[in-house]
């Protein structure tokens, strides 16, 4: 628990170095059934700076259309592929949930790419937490509170790192500030993935 942010749990290293290499090793065979795509802003068609992708039953997608969870990925139409052994297994363990995720987003960070401050409220059920795996380049990760605009700490989220958002962060403001260029050899060209694990319906 940190400070500020009840239900906030940090892992630092929660992976070491081989099993990161593992993980980028499955995460790279199901991307390639699921290419990343370029979310837009919903209404103006603003592209996101982060692409992204899914993996487990339902995908987290953005279009001019709105923010939603669908089964098929936006441009091939095939289910997304399944979430990896490894992945759930984290879960499993950090979680304190009993049932498993239904949505694993891939979000990809090229050198320039932001996340902005948002609330991740798409979801029927907020009892679950949502967990967080750092691959690749570290990044400045902003919280804040319930209420947009309020006090925020920021956390370096490094290659490995495990995040934890249950009780009161579950709904708090967060977002990513910069990516830190340079500061992990995991990516042969840089950048940063992170995995975003979610509960999306009520069991
Ligand atoms: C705090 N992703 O995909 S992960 C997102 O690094 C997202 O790609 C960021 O925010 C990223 O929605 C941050 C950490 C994270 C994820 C979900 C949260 C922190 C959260 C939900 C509630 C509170
Ligand atoms: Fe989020």
């Amino acid at each position: 628990m940190s400070g500020m942010t009840p239900g906030l749990r940090y892992l630092p290293g929660y992976l070491d170095p081989t099993a990161q290499q593992a993980m980028l090793a499955e995460l790279r065979a199901r991307v390639a059934e699921a290419p990343l795509f370029t979310p837009v802003m919903p209404r103006t068609g603003k592209p996101f700076s982060v692409r992204m992708t899914n993996l487990g039953p339902l995908g987290w997608v953005s279009d001019r259309a709105g923010y939603r969870y669908q089964p098929t990925h936006p441009d091939t139409g095939r289910p997304w592929p399944p979430i990896p052994e490894m992945v759930l297994n984290i879960w499993r363990k950090v979680s304190g949930y009993p049932h498993d995720p239904e949505a694993c987003l891939v979000n990809f960070y090229g050198q320039s790419a932001k996340m902005g401050p948002h609330r991740d409220t798409d979801e029927e059920d907020f009892a679950a937490p949502v967990v967080s795996i750092s691959l690749g380049d570290s990044a400045i990760f902003r919280i804040g509170g319930p209420e947009r605009g309020g006090k925020t700490q920021s956390l370096k989220l490094s290659s490995g790192d495990v995040l934890v958002m249950g009780g009161q962060s579950r709904l708090s403001y967060h977002g990513i500030d910069r990516v830190l260029p340079g500061t992990s050899t995991l990516l042969k060209d840089g950048g940063r993935i992170n995995l975003t694990l979610r509960r999306v319906t009520r069991p």
